[in-house]
């Protein structure tokens, strides 16, 4: 790894910005120390030095459909019927469209301000449900998508065994979601072997319809299961509160923190549909939120309870899910805008102790993702990644180290990541990834044989 010595007029750390600073990487990540003047030999790194964010949600296959599904099919369209329009689409999808489709994701991200990315990978086998040639055959596409891209890839293989609450089997579009319990624990057993740097293996559950309870319990008293982030789906549409109502006798997330030890290690991702009693007692789990503002907007999910969620010290992060967007800047203001116009109020994600609205999203959804990728543990406090914003865009000029969140959030249409610094070296430079052609080659290449077949 080419150890990074730089210097930068404000660096952001979760202390507070850190004014003529030095960054070095170190055995914690990422070490910020006030230097005065620049030291000898270390390089310029620009204005405005952040950490990189992680993406806690991605199905990278449906990059490639972002925008498909946007035509009224039904009078009653909704997140069931688009659902179909998925399920048909990710039929069409082998290792090789996999690659290609999540590595221009990935360049996307990164040029946003994503440095991680937790893949939620259900996509196992062939679409008539036969495993592939190797069972991880996919798995191993997003592994390299990632490599490919320099993007760090927390990958979550996803256990799917259920059409359903009511234990129905998987429908013909499913099928290659399955797996039994067994093997599916032997493919996270064979992904974590590949584990490094850049890439570590959790688990994930793909819902509470897709995984009945022993199989759940099953799970979490495995070998696999001792280590690594364990994420989950849940609560996201009203339906599925209503059949787990009815056939397990509790609401989702108060069922699911009545049957497992949900603690720092889990994120649950949507968790939309909340009473103000399972808002607090996930607030007090110490679990993630794993919020993905703009696919829920898409999908007409509904708002999450953020303001009494925060006032219990919950923890959240963002995702970008079904890439409608990939913008972590996206991400935060509608998080933020969903709030402001359903409360008819400004500044819902602030404290008495942080009043801008952007630096208490900014550090939330920061340390959120950094623990939903399970790299927050051993005293990590900054992750290894950084993005040095774009000084001579006239929209920060004049702008304080009080007010840089705030604008970028708020009023950043315009890309304003301009160097992105990730494993060791650059990725990003000048808003160039250092392989970018090659990979939309690559990406208009499997589209349109997407669209030919
Ligand atoms: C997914 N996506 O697994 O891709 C899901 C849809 C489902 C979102 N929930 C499928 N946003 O939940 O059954
Ligand atoms: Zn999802």
């Amino acid at each position: 790894m080419h150890a990074l010595n730089g210097f930068a007029d404000r660096v952001w750390t979760p202390q507070g910005w850190i004014a003529d600073a030095q960054v070095r990487h170190g055995a914690d990540g990422l070490e910020v120390a006030a230097a005065g003047a620049p030291p000898a030999g270390a390089e310029r790194l620009g204005r405005w030095v952040l950490p990189g964010l992680a993406n806690l949600h991605s199905h990278a296959f449906q990059r490639a459909m972002a925008g498909l599904a946007e035509r009224q099919g039904n009078a009653e369209d909704s997140f069931w019927t688009w659902r179909e329009v998925m399920y048909a689409f990710a039929g069409r999808i082998g290792p090789e469209a996999l690659r290609a489709i999540a590595a221009q994701l990935y360049v996307e991200m990164l040029k946003a301000g994503y440095t991680r990315v937790c893949e939620f990978h259900y996509l196992h086998h062939r679409p008539d449900g036969t495993p592939y040639a190797d069972p991880a055959d996919m798995a191993l596409a997003l592994i390299e998508a990632a490599r490919e891209t320099g993007i760090g890839l927390t990958l979550l293989p996803t256990l799917y065994l259920t059409g359903g609450f009511d234990g129905r089997a998987l429908g013909p579009r499913q099928v290659r979601f399955g797996h039994t319990v067994d093997a599916f624990l032997r493919l996270v057993e064979r992904l974590r072997a590949l584990e490094s740097d850049r890439l570590n293996i959790g688990i994930a559950l793909h819902s509470l319809r897709a995984v009945p309870a022993d199989a759940l319990a099953a799970v979490l008293a495995s070998e696999p299961a001792r280590q690594g982030p364990i994420h989950i789906h849940i609560a996201e549409q009203i339906g599925e509160v209503q059949d787990c109502l009815s056939l397990r006798g509790a609401r989702p997330v108060d069922w699911l923190l009545d049957h497992a030890a949900v603690d720092a290690r889990w994120c649950l991702v949507h968790a939309t549909h909340l009473t103000d009693r399972e808002t607090d007692r996930l607030a007090a789990s110490g679990a993630v939120a794993g919020l993905c503002p703009t696919t829920e907007a898409n999908l007409g999910d509904g708002l999450f309870p953020l303001k009494r969620y925060l006032a219990g010290g919950g923890a959240f992060g963002i995702g970008s899910d079904s890439h409608i967007s990939v913008s972590p800047v996206e991400e935060l203001r509608w998080l933020e805008y969903g709030q402001r116009l359903t409360a008819h109020r400004r500044n819902i994600a602030v404290a008495p102790e942080q009043p801008s609205t952007g630096e208490r999203l900014f550090g939330r959804a920061w340390a959120g993702g950094l623990q939903a990728a399970g790299l927050s543990g051993a005293g990590r406090t900054h992750g290894d990644d950084l993005l040095v914003l774009d000084e001579d865009a006239p929209l920060l000029a004049g702008r304080d180290a009080d007010h840089l969140l705030d604008t970028w959030l708020f009023a950043g249409n315009v890309p304003l990541v301009r160097h992105v610094h990730g494993g060791g070296r650059w990725l990003v430079r000048d808003f160039h990834h250092h392989d970018e052609d090659r990979i939309a080659a690559a990406y208009r290449s499997a589209v349109a044989a997407l669209r030919a077949d």
